[in-house]
């Protein structure tokens, strides 16, 4: 422990690289979830997905359909690991289940 008058930086040549310690108040990390484009899943299928599971209006679920149908794939959500791990497994379910090849992933921000 060190004296009252002992504080880190005070000048009295202690460099207080022992005591002087970071605040803990570092965010948790943010994941990206992303749907990816393939030639076979019909475009109203994504449209669903996007509405479904992202909360999307379909305006909007089109839109971003159609970005991923262009450019190959989009960051259609970012959230924690627990809900995005949930959503991936959650559209990932929803596809095998219709026999879709869309694949969703997630990756840290
Ligand atoms: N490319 C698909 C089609 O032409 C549509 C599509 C869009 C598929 C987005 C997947 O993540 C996707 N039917």
């Amino acid at each position: 422990m060190m004296a009252d008058d002992d504080k880190p930086g005070d000048g009295d040549g202690d460099t207080g690289v022992l005591t002087e310690t970071k605040p803990k108040t570092d965010r948790p990390p943010l994941y990206k979830v992303m749907l990816l484009n393939d030639d076979y899943t019909p475009m109203e299928f994504v449209v669903h997905v996007l509405e479904r599971f992202f909360g999307m209006s379909h305006a909007q679920s089109f839109e971003l359909m159609l970005t991923v149908h262009k450019k190959g794939l989009a960051v259609v959500g970012v959230f924690s690991f627990e809900v995005a791990e949930t959503k991936v497994a959650q559209v990932m379910d929803f596809a095998r289940r219709h026999q879709h090849p869309l694949q969703c992933t997630m990756e840290k921000e």
